[in-house]
């Protein structure tokens, strides 16, 4: 089984991720993983973060010679940012350490901070906000990472794209090529591979910028080259798309999940939603009429890409703040203003690639299995055949 975790706090001294369960033999590349992990940090709308990191993997176990030995793999990422806070958050107090904190009493709405302090029974949210930050997804990137080197392995790829900031879109369908080469730029302004829509998305954030606000919007994530069987309809967790969209929503901030065209879906009729059924006699396969379905069906994988969006609300970090209440006082007062985004609609998307990746990669080594690529390549190779016959 494929498990994964991290740790870390935003302002921590780094972050940390390690993956379990990956075969040996998978190819590792560390350009690779920096490069998901400095698509991560783009975007038009981010933070002064972005300046002082320069985030890059540091991989200390369970990959020699550039490929996993089946051990867990361990990577760290460092935050440069450390060095401004290692007095307001010690590992250990410190004479005078009390003075030193940089308290956060003044909840922002949206935030995990009131929840987290009532919960954790913290005076502080500073300790909740720490860890709730979407940095953490940096985290997750570089497992990502990981994951797509092994279902590259497979033949499968992931990619991500923006199709909504606020009020502005782009629904016009897009190829794998296209996103191919989206995401091999190495200038990214929102992601969108509609240009004209992309300015459009840029004209709102300027806007928003300049009102002290925030906005959000819908990223999509494509997974090519999956083939069919992937997750089951037999019991209500081993269905695919609730494990992708958990995954999705789990990501900072994402508030929503749509598998394919779920929202037009809903909205209309069956005859005009389901994905007609053919067979390619040349190629040995039954085709789509369409991919309305995001390429799942009664929770399991159709051989169609896999479509999945996440809905993201407005960062919830305002300079204008929203009304709060102080922990101290119990008085009214503006909630807590941090250096945060504006927008991060293109970040999430890679957030969002790598953690599809990830319950891909769970759940193809579920099916396929193996302790070495070899065999996992050799039983999805038979598989294949066999769907080939059918
Ligand atoms: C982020 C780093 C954070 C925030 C942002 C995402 O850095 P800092 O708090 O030092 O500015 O920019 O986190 C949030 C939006 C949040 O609400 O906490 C990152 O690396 O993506």
């Amino acid at each position: 089984m494929l498990r994964f975790e991290t740790a870390g706090e935003s302002h921590g001294e780094c972050l940390v991720a390690t993956l379990t369960g990956l075969p040996a033999g998978v190819p590792v590349s560390l350009e690779a993983i920096n490069r998901d992990l400095w698509r991560r940090q783009q975007g038009f709308g981010r933070g002064g973060r972005m300046k002082i990191e320069t985030d890059k993997a540091h991989i200390v176990s369970g990959v020699r010679h550039s490929k996993t030995i089946g051990s867990p793999v361990a990577i760290l990422i460092d935050n440069a940012d450390w060095k401004n806070w290692t007095e307001a958050l010690p590992v250990e107090d410190f004479e005078g350490s009390a003075q030193k904190q940089k308290k956060l009493t003044r909840p922002r709405p949206g935030h995990a901070d009131l929840a987290g302090a009532l919960k954790y029974n913290f005076q502080d949210a500073r300790y909740v906000l720490e860890r709730a930050s979407a940095r953490e997804t940096t985290a997750r990137v570089a497992l990502g990472g990981l994951a797509k080197a092994f279902l590259g392995e497979l033949g499968i790829a992931v990619f991500s794209h923006v199709i909504a900031v606020g009020q502005e879109r782009s629904d016009r369908p897009v190829t794998w090529e296209e996103l191919v080469a989206l995401n091999n730029r190495d200038e990214v302004l929102l992601n969108c591979v509609d240009a004209e829509a992309e300015q459009r998305m840029k004209g709102v954030v300027d806007q928003i910028y300049k009102t002290g606000d925030t906005v959000g919007g819908v990223f999509e994530v494509v997974a090519h080259g999956v083939p069919p069987g992937l997750g089951s309809h037999i019991t209500w967790d081993s269905r695919l798309d609730g494990k992708l969209a958990q995954a999705i929503v789990s990501l900072q901030a994402v508030k929503g999940v749509e598998i394919g065209f779920a929202t037009e879906g809903a909205a209309s009729f069956g005859s005009k939603v389901q994905d007609t059924i053919h067979y390619s006699g040349e190629e040995h396969k039954f085709t789509r009429g369409a991919n309305r379905a995001g390429g799942l069906e009664g929770g399991i994988t159709n051989g169609e890409d896999v479509v999945v969006r996440g809905l993201l609300k407005p960062i919830s970090t305002l300079r204008r703040p929203l009304e709060s209440v102080d922990f101290e006082t119990r008085e009214a007062v503006a909630a807590a203003y941090e250096r945060s985004d504006v927008c991060v609609v293109p970040a999430a998307g890679v957030g969002g690639e790598a953690m599809v990746a990830l319950v891909l990669a769970q759940a193809a080594l579920e099916k396929f299995g193996g302790d070495s690529m070899t065999e996992t390549k050799r039983n999805y190779k038979g598989y294949l055949e066999q769907v080939k016959n059918f």
